[in-house]
């Protein structure tokens, strides 16, 4: 049977930038997920306010989208059986603070905002975030 349940990522400027790249796509394959679609690509700020436009009214949206559109990103798209939610296991709570040991965010993040990794909450978002980065033919 084709598995096709996927989830989106991104490694997020901070940790791009501490170098921390290579160590955190080891975790995700190491961790069974295959990557279907993967690039290096900076998000103008327009960019950055699109994707996360879901938070618009939020205090942090405007720091957000400077710290988002601030360096390098690696846009990922993963396939696994229950790809979303073990993803978000993976990564660990949104504030590093409060992840589980061994998590991604525990291991890289810096803080609530600079949290080293992105990853879809819902099927229905993974679709339309991979959609973003990602033409049809490139998700093959
Ligand atoms: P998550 O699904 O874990 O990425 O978290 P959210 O969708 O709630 O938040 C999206 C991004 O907004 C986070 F990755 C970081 C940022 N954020 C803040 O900067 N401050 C907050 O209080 C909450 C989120």
């Amino acid at each position: 049977m084709r598995i096709t349940n996927r989830t989106f990522t991104m490694i997020k400027p901070d940790a791009v930038a501490e170098g921390h790249t290579g160590a955190i796509l080891d975790k995700i394959i190491k961790s069974g997920f295959r990557v279907i679609a993967m690039k290096y690509t900076r998000l103008t700020p327009e960019a950055a306010g699109s994707f996360y436009a879901v938070h618009k009214e939020r205090s942090f949206y405007s720091s957000l989208v400077k710290y988002m559109s601030s360096g390098t990103i690696v846009a990922a798209i993963l396939e696994r059986e229950n790809a979303v939610q073990d993803f978000r296991k993976l990564i660990g709570a949104t504030d590093p603070a409060k992840a589980e040991e061994g998590t991604i965010r525990k291991l890289y993040a810096r803080s609530i905002e600079s949290n080293a990794v992105h990853g879809s909450d819902s099927d229905e978002n993974a679709a339309i975030e991979g959609a973003f980065f990602f033409s049809a033919l490139e998700m093959f």
